[in-house]
């Protein structure tokens, strides 16, 4: 018999996280504690029992050639004056951490783009009629964007200009779309509907995007071993796939979405694991490309299914949704969030979950060993995203068949709702949001009564009431606590009278805390914020959808420019950009196309910079005199979002319009005090 040494039981004492440590959200916490009862490990726990690696995490571990990896030491260990760190090869801490990050973003933006590719492919077999279950259904934006693609929308006939038939449009809008993966010369078309100056900005430092895979692959090829060894030039590269992102690929899936799925609107729905009924069939969609997921919307509401449902003991069926897959169906159908990434096992655990229905991205391998202790079916659909367990079922998406395909998944879920066991717990909380938000609809809230431009906007930044616009985005990180950086972020901001446009998975945070509702502006904002949302009804955070949606935020930025002002680019506006929990490498390629764009932007957590600093330098100070925008860090919440209300202080007064909201300030306490003396 092995002698039982200290040692070995401290070794089976297996470290699990404390819940409430690990998350504010009390849903979470009592599914975190459900699953350890269960015996199931969850993200939290692996988080609380694998330490993250120091030197990865300051970005200057070097793996790119099988003489390493190269492990630099860390900084702290360094004497700054005389840094003498090389990997094998020579390649300094700049280069490696330039080369780390520059990849981060081409996994990034190669995300995004093949996305948007996919969408595109859609559209074209739709605009060619091949595609019979899907049609254009939103055609005034698809002739809003034919002219920045280049495609005409009337013709001259005997010296008039008509109409052109908008099946002709469509399919030359398809062409010219895909065009922009691979077009052997030019540069993006969209790169034109950016501000003037920024556009002059990009080509004076050379970073115009040719096509969209070309700066994907220059980067993967600059950053082998012996090729790029100038962390400037690296960055270069970064910035011209990070602006091939946000105004190439992720544009280009929002407006093909749009058009082929409806432009979102305001609406009303809910938000976090209550959204899960016990009496129905619960479908849980999850990852990100809309295309299949729409389908299954439209089957899910289908008469045959429901009644199908019924004839299986089920009241109905319950779709939601986790990720951004789950915001894209939100915003166009009010299908309710189940949660946010991190809750993904989560929803698993209730037992409630009859299907899960992965697509791309954010999906947790362990999904799988989890659906395994359950009845449910974890369905994978996308030819590239499979999973190698056994257990798993994997039915692919075809857009020639689509609606067929979406049937068979929900019926799948049908038959499997017998199979629920006993060990159902579903947690009792939800909240309600309103989102559906974009460019269209906050020009048509915070419009002029006459004029479809964003002059309201304008006129209530410059008066202060609206002391400035945030765009907070991204992920959930497991080393960070869930949704507390999030939301007290955005607290912040909104307390200091900063409107917040949300997207990623900050939107499902902060639908799941009650913050995307107009009643939250009388409880958590400043005064002219408030006053702005009670004038207009709208909500002080506007969720604005997927993370390719952050092309929203970019055209808003545009909007706001050209609707004019005292400023002339996004970088003289009082904006400021955050990714206060952020762990994917799309959120590196979205950050630096802010960046780029002329938005100081803030992330929280960690960077992986710290252990170059020069590098890191070049990216929190140096950017900015090109682009007008910075990174930054910031762990703490409340100096995070600080840091971006001094910046937009900054902004304001560089724009002359600071002293207007003092004035505005001195009004509202006049207000008061006659108020008070009336
Ligand atoms: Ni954005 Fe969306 Fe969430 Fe992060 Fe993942 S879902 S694309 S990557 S985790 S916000």
């Amino acid at each position: 018999m092995a002698e039982v040494t200290k040692e070995t039981t401290k070794e089976k004492v297996k470290k699990v996280a404390d819940p409430v440590a690990s998350s504010i959200d009390t849903a979470t916490q009592q599914m975190i504690a459900r699953a350890q009862e269960l015996g199931i490990d969850t993200v939290f726990d692996r988080a609380a029992a694998m330490k993250p690696c120091n030197i990865g995490t300051q970005g200057i571990c070097c793996k790119n050639c099988s003489m390493g990896p190269c492990r630099l030491p860390l900084t702290k260990d360094v004497d700054p004056e005389n840094d003498t760190r090389k990997g094998l090869c020579g390649a300094t801490p700049n280069t490696i951490a330039a080369r780390n990050f520059a990849r981060m973003v081409a996994g990034g933006a190669a995300a995004h783009s093949d996305h948007g590719r996919c969408v595109a492919e859609v559209f074209m077999s739709v605009a060619r009629k091949e595609s019979h279950d899907y049609q254009i259904k939103d055609p005034l934006k698809l002739l809003a964007i034919a002219p920045h693609l280049g495609v005409e929308t009337t013709v001259e006939e005997n010296g008039e200009a008509k109409d052109r038939n908008l099946d002709e449009i469509a399919l030359e809008v398809a062409e010219k779309a895909l065009a922009e993966w691979g077009k052997p010369e030019g540069e993006l078309l969209y790169l034109k509907r950016a501000p003037e100056l920024l556009y002059e900005k990009w080509k004076k430092h050379g970073v115009l995007p040719r096509n969209i895979d070309r700066e994907i692959v220059e980067i993967m090829h600059r950053t082998h071993m012996g090729v790029d060894q100038d962390y400037k030039n690296i960055v270069k590269q970064c910035t011209r796939a990070a602006i091939a992102d946000g105004w190439g690929g992720s544009m280009l899936a929002t407006d093909l979405q749009d058009v082929l799925f409806g432009t979102p609107y305001p609406l009303q729905s809910e938000a976090n694991l209550g959204v899960l009924k016990a009496d129905h069939v619960n479908v849980v969609i999850h990852g990100h490309e809309p295309v299949l997921s729409e389908m299954i919307v439209a089957a899910a509401q289908s008469q045959e299914m429901l009644d199908y449902a019924k004839s299986k003991g089920a009241k109905g069926i319950q779709l939601s949704g986790i990720c951004c897959t789950a915001n894209e169906i939100l915003q166009r159908h009010g299908v309710p969030l189940c949660g946010t990434f991190l809750q993904q096992e989560l929803a698993i655990i209730t037992g409630a979950v009859d299907a899960m229905v992965v697509d791309i991205q954010c999906i947790f391998q362990n999904l799988a060993n989890v659906a395994k202790c359950f009845h449910t079916k974890l369905i994978t659909t996308h030819p590239i995203a499979r999973m190698e367990q056994s257990n798993v079922t994997h039915i692919e998406f075809d857009e020639h068949h689509a609606m067929e395909d979406a049937k068979r998944i929900v019926k799948m879920a049908i038959d499997n709702f017998q199979n629920r066991g006993s060990e159902v717990m579903i947690p009792k909380q939800k909240a309600v949001q309103i989102a559906g938000f974009g460019v269209e609809s906050i020009e048509y809230h915070l419009g002029g009564t006459f004029r479809g431009t964003f002059y309201t906007l304008n006129d209530n930044i410059i008066n202060g009431r609206i002391r400035g616009v945030a765009g907070v985005v991204g992920c959930n990180n497991a080393r960070t606590r869930h949704n507390e950086g999030h939301i007290a972020i955005v607290k912040e901001l909104i307390k200091n009278d900063v409107i917040v446009l949300t997207t990623g998975c900050n939107g499902i945070a902060c639908a799941m805390e009650g913050l995307l509702t107009p009643e939250t502006a009388g409880v958590f904002c400043g005064p002219g914020l408030k006053e702005v949302c009670e004038t207009v009804g709208i909500p002080p955070v506007l969720h604005l959808g997927s993370c390719v949606d952050n092309s929203r935020i970019l055209l808003a930025a545009t909007e706001v420019v050209k609707a004019g002002g005292p400023w002339k680019d996004i970088s003289d506006l009082p904006v400021a950009g955050s990714a206060p929990e952020w762990m994917s490498e799309k959120a590196i390629s979205i950050g630096h196309y802010f960046v780029s764009s002329g938005v100081y932007t803030v992330f929280g957590v960690t960077l992986p910079v710290s252990g170059a600093p020069i590098f890191q330098k070049y990216l929190f100070e140096e950017l900015e005199k090109m682009y007008g925008g910075k990174w930054d860090l910031e762990a703490d919440p409340i100096k995070h979002a600080q840091k971006m209300i001094a910046h937009i202080d900054a902004k304001r007064k560089a724009l002359g319009i600071d002293k207007a909201r003092e004035r505005q300030l001195m009004d509202m306490a006049d207000r008061m005090k006659l108020e008070a003396t009336a």
